[in-house]
């Protein structure tokens, strides 16, 4: 797929899509990122891209025209419609299941505005989605197609190794992933969980699962309420629960 950013900052944009899952997806051109920047659809001799907000107030707010041109090239550059997406803290929240389809898209561009934002108008006509990566505000919408570009990015076919490609499936199912242990088995920080070395592939898939599901939901219950677990989860998840208020009672009454 291609992803085309339209940013006053196109160095940093370039550098962040050129390292590592999304880098190597881009040299086996599974993934291609291109940069736009409306200071080069100015038509002053100051290349002015920003104004003064209408009502007055502090703040400046990035003009129409810069915007548009660099949008229409965008379009004009392309064989298809292109999907555009306006980073914004007024835009729905980025969840896995929106990166998942915006990763089946051919093309789309990232729309990153800086100062106060963008002319509203430019947003309602030219703009398919507004999203917003989190509660918190930045001072530009480039992080957020970073945020973007990474997410989709490692989706594309074979941007991802075997190993990584088997780990992906924790979020896309709703859960928080399970933990990971490494060799050495035994350390002062502590052993290996023993189902792990059992060899026994049903147990430690369970195991994992069991994990996954405790995780979720002692820490993100907002996740657990959005799905319906099947029997074999709610029977380990019950497990997990069990097992946690007896540790949790144990650890009461430890002197
Ligand atoms: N998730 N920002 C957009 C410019 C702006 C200001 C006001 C509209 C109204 C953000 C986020 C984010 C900062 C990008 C403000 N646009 N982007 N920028 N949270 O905070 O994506």
């Amino acid at each position: 797929m291609r992803i085309d950013v339209v940013t006053l900052f196109p160095d940093f944009m370039r550098q962040c899509a050129s390292v590592g899952v999304v880098g190597r997806a881009q040299q086996r051109e599974l993934l291609q990122v291109e940069t736009w920047n409306p200071r080069d659809f100015a038509t002053d001799n100051y290349r002015t891209v920003d104004g003064r907000t209408c009502g007055g107030g502090p703040g400046m707010v990035m003009l129409i025209q810069p915007l548009r041109d660099a949008l229409k090239a965008v379009r004009e550059a392309a064989p298809e419609p292109v999907h555009v997406v306006y980073l914004s803290p007024q835009g729905a929240r980025l969840t896995q299941g929106r990166v998942e389809a915006l990763a089946k898209m051919p093309r789309i561009a990232l729309l990153c505005g800086r100062y106060e934002g963008v002319d509203e108008r430019l947003l309602a006509h030219e703009v398919d989605e507004e999203l917003s990566i989190g509660d918190y505000v930045l001072s530009g919408g480039e992080l957020g197609a970073a945020v973007i570009i990474d997410a989709v990015g490692r989706l594309q076919d074979g941007a991802l190794n075997d190993a990584q490609s088997a780990q992906q499936d924790s979020f896309s199912d709703g859960l928080l992933d399970c933990p990971h242990y490494a060799k050495p088995v035994h350390d002062t920080l502590g052993d290996v969980p023993e189902v792990l070395l059992s060899g026994d592939h049903a147990a430690i898939r369970r195991w994992r699962l069991k994990q996954s599901l405790g995780r979720t939901w002692l820490r993100r219950p907002d996740l657990l309420a959005q799905r319906a677990l099947d029997a074999e989860s709610r029977a380990l998840l019950d497990e997990f629960r069990r097992e946690h208020a007896q540790q949790t009672r144990h650890d009461d009454t430890a002197h």
